[in-house]
């Protein structure tokens, strides 16, 4: 495959769908690569320097706060409010929308991102993300909640890092999903997996099922039909790692509303939202606990929660297929 990287790689998409793009995506997307090198930099040699363990702290989610998570964290803030096009972002780490640059010198990109997903896992060296989820406002827009809180459909593009035995990114911008591996030797991100689509069927199934007991008598119904119907249980923890594996080799995950998520455990804004834009652009279902499309899900909040099933559009329809 020829070495294209990341940037030739939207340029390519821009000169297709998009002639009139004014670069201001291309610089965004430039700041959101460096920021994964540097997180990448530090997740590889984490347990050399006095970056592991939790800082002591609780963030807006009520979790253990990793020192990674941080530093990822201000990574991602630092760049995206000076790389010129971002007026507004969103962190899983910050309880409060972040507005940036005054409405006269404003972007025109708001972006939402979980810095460092599946952060519990980190001293145990497992795979762990950065998910982004990417939306267009309009010149001179005056940043609004019905502006700024739009339903996922409304994406501009959506991807994620992956640190795990390679450093992989993964994005869309409605035009198919692609992955680029990076390359240490260049220092850069190269084509890897060209329009990736997922298998219509799968032979994975990933969900907590410590949660078991805690889910409706129909979301057991249908993780029984997968657990007794030959399929393999694969579970990380880390929701990167779980849709990466996923969207390769098709099967089905579901993290569903239970007695103590009862609105469902994962957030919409930059874990479901960015992850169903991708699903569906490689030919895969991503829908709530109602069988509906995650986004077409109306957010309320910057931390709004859902229940979140995707994978393989055979098997999230047998999954479905218990509630009818
Ligand atoms: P549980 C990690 O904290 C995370 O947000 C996702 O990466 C992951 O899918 C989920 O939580 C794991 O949750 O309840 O199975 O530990």
């Amino acid at each position: 495959m020829a070495e294209i990287s990341v940037i030739e790689h939207i340029h390519s998409m821009q000169l297709k769908w998009s002639p009139t793009a004014t670069g201001q995506f291309t610089s965004l997307l430039h700041d959101l690569i460096l920021s994964a090198k540097i997180i990448s930099r530090s997740v590889t040699k984490a347990g050399l320097v006095d970056i592991l363990g939790g800082t002591g702290n609780i963030n807006v989610q009520g979790e253990q706060v990793q020192k990674l998570d941080d530093f990822a964290n201000s990574v991602m803030i630092y760049r995206m409010k000076n790389c010129g096009v971002v007026c507004a972002l969103g962190s899983e780490e910050e309880e409060e929308l972040v507005v940036v640059g005054s409405p006269k010198e404003r972007g025109n990109y708001v972006i939402f991102f979980d810095p460092l997903d599946g952060s519990s896992n980190i001293d145990a060296n497992v795979s762990i993300g950065t998910i982004f989820s990417i939306y267009r406002v309009e010149d001179d827009t005056e940043l609004t909640k019905e502006n700024v809180l739009r339903k996922g459909a409304e994406q501009a593009a959506a991807g994620y890092f992956l640190y795990g035995p390679s450093t992989i990114m993964v994005y869309s911008t409605g035009h198919g999903v692609y992955g680029f591996t990076l390359d240490p030797s260049v220092g850069e991100f190269l084509l890897s997996h060209d329009n990736i689509k997922i298998p219509e069927n799968g032979k994975y199934f990933s969900a907590n099922l410590a949660n078991y007991g805690k889910w409706s008598e129909q979301d057991q119904k249908a993780a029984d039909s997968f657990v007794q119907g030959g399929y393999s249980l694969r579970y990380v923890g880390s929701l990167v790692a779980d849709f990466h594996r996923t969207l390769l080799y098709g099967g089905i995950f579901s993290y569903p509303a239970d007695s103590k998520n009862a609105k469902g455990k994962l957030r919409l804004l930059y874990e479901a939202n960015p992850l169903s834009f991708l699903m569906e652009q490689a030919g895969g279902l991503a829908l709530n606990g109602s069988g509906d499309r995650v986004l077409e899900i109306v957010p309320e909040h910057i931390h709004t929660r859902t229940a979140f099933l995707f994978g393989s559009k055979n098997d999230v329809e047998k999954y479905r297929s218990v509630f009818e």
